[in-house]
């Protein structure tokens, strides 16, 4: 049987790198797990350290549209790798994905003067990922502003603003709805993520062994994008 593929996805602070550090430790335990961060900033990507520049340094500049296709990009650079390790029967997490890619850059399109360029658009966002992997399941933590507030402020980072996060809070709200009202996310958890880090562990354990118990599942092609 194949890996399972699980995405962990969330709003800033949500405890998403805290979680997928938790889930891969108890997934060791009795089965392989690998974790894969996105954007992945090491060198096993080229993108990679761009990416990283970008993100953490205000003077580089990038058209949105440009940067968008790199953190695609990012992700393709890595379809191989996680492609082979679900083959060899390894479950791989991953720390944001497509997801957080569409909310992110479509983000910058409501601002307060309105969108001026294809970001606008979600078909276009989501286009340059068709073809990944998809997620055998998503688990989307979820917290209030509030609560992330005091889980710690704004760091360094290009989208760490208030404003920003506001706006990607609004984007991600949307894929809930789809998940609930068009059936097109099926495999969408949305996971309340205000809790105790174990209590939270303990409800995304809950759903993963489910996944991990369906045979039919796991020997069944991984899906795309
Ligand atoms: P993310 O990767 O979603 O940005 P992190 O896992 O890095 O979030 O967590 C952000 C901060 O919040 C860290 O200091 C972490 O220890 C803390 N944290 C994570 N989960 C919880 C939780 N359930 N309750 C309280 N603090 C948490
Ligand atoms: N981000 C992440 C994007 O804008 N697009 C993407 O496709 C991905 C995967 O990069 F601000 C943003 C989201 C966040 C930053 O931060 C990565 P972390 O702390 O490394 O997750
Ligand atoms: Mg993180």
């Amino acid at each position: 049987m194949r890996g399972l593929l699980i995405l962990i996805e969330g709003l800033d602070r949500s405890g998403k790198s805290t979680q997928c550090d938790l889930l891969q430790s108890h997934l060791n335990s009795t089965t392989q797990a690998n974790l894969y961060k996105f954007p992945d900033r090491s060198s096993a990507t080229a993108t990679g350290s761009l990416l990283h520049s970008y993100l953490t340094n205000p003077t580089v500049q990038l058209p949105d549209e440009a940067v968008h296709l790199l953190f695609s990009a990012n992700r393709w650079e890595r379809q191989q790798d996680i492609l082979a390790d679900l083959t060899a029967g390894k479950c791989v997490i991953l720390d944001r994905y497509v997801y957080s890619g569409i909310s992110f850059t479509h983000a910058k399109s409501l601002s307060a003067a309105g969108s001026s360029g294809v970001i606008a658009s979600l078909d276009w966002c989501a286009a340059p990922d068709i073809g990944l992997p998809q997620p055998d399941l998503t688990i989307f933590l979820e917290v209030d502003e509030d609560t992330a507030a005091r889980r710690g402020g704004y760091g360094a980072e290009r989208y760490e603003t208030k404003e920003i996060q506001t706006r990607v809070r609004q984007v991600f709200a949307r894929f809930e709805k789809l998940a609930n009202t068009d059936g097109k996310l099926q495999k969408w958890h949305t996971v309340n993520a205000a809790g105790s880090i174990e209590e939270v562990h303990q409800t995304i354990r809950g759903i993963v062994e489910e996944y991990l118990a369906n045979e039919t599942l796991r020997k069944s092609p991984v899906d795309k994008f």
